[in-house]
């Protein structure tokens, strides 16, 4: 499906916007942070490469086994900055130093909070605007993540609702792409059913007697992923919760890496069953108080 994409000078919100987003569950905002906001963030993730030591290191994120799922490595690192592997990487000894900048798929889970320049460039006040004028009264940053979607070796994202895995009561989560270098078709853009926010979430990634299960709340196939978000370094995308959307595996010579943070309201309720905990580091807002 083509799709209209908006520019930042329409911020906030205007009716147009507005009521794509509530139409269609994803929101593009061309050119929202600048080449050079991109650049420093780029940077900033290879200096955390640099600066850490992968020689004890071995976790895979590969969201088609889910062998993450059970690894505490994962599960712990909510309110951490942690580097997950990709699959199909070679993690030898040569490669978790030398080649340290090739094997990642991402880091995560709270760069946005314990890293400074992370910090900038997710607590802006023109992201909490919009939040705001898509109906959130206390946002809140959850849980932000560097994805790296390495040239050849970069898994794919399988199609998900990212309510599966942020849950709150009533949903609340939004995520909030950002494209830092350009996002096609042969690198692994993001993909999403338009509209298909409108339908049930399908499931839930769960803490059961102390182990975290996917339960299955409802059977209803996806909706085909019918919209291509090609898109240029700088775009903002939004994401609903509930909007089924997914990533090919990345088999071109380029890389695609893309900064993802995801908010939750603050007058909800976030159950201890979610997989991401932060025990000790309070969930923040955009903007300090
Ligand atoms: O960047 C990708 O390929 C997937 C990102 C994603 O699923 C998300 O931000 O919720």
């Amino acid at each position: 499906m083509n799709y209209k994409s908006f520019s930042r000078e329409n911020l906030p919100f205007n009716n147009e916007m507005l009521s794509f987003w509530e139409n269609n569950g994803f929101l593009v905002i061309n050119n929202f942070y600048s080449e050079t906001e991109c650049n420093n963030l780029i940077k900033r993730s290879q200096f955390l490469i640099e600066k850490n030591d992968f020689s004890n290191s071995n976790s895979i994120f590969d969201t088609v086994s889910q062998s993450h799922n059970d690894d505490t490595y994962f599960l712990d690192s909510g309110d951490k900055i942690r580097f997950f592997f990709e699959e199909k990487a070679d993690i030898n000894e040569i490669n978790s130093k030398s080649n340290k900048n090739y094997i990642v798929n991402k880091i995560g889970h709270a760069l946005h909070d314990l890293d400074k320049i992370f910090y900038k460039f997710s607590h802006k006040v023109e992201l909490d605007e919009i939040s705001k004028c898509i109906g959130f009264k206390k946002p809140l940053l959850l849980q932000s993540m560097y994805i790296f979607k390495q040239p050849k070796i970069g898994g794919e994202v399988v199609c998900h609702q990212d309510s599966t895995f942020l849950y709150t009561e009533p949903e609340t989560a939004v995520g909030f792409w950002v494209a830092l270098e350009d996002a096609t078709i042969e690198n692994g853009c993001l993909q999403v059913a338009s509209g298909g926010h409108k339908g049930p979430l399908r499931k839930l990634f769960t803490k059961e007697n102390g182990k975290m299960t996917m339960k299955e709340l409802n059977n209803n196939p996806f909706p085909p992923t019918d919209t291509i978000l090609e898109v240029k370094k700088g775009t903002l995308v939004l994401l609903h919760g509930r909007l089924p959307h997914y990533s090919c595996e990345n088999k071109s010579a380029k890389s695609r890496h893309a900064y993802t943070l995801h908010i939750i309201d603050g007058n909800s309720i976030y159950p201890k069953t979610n997989w991401l905990q932060r025990p000790n580091l309070p969930l923040k807002g955009f903007i300090d108080d």
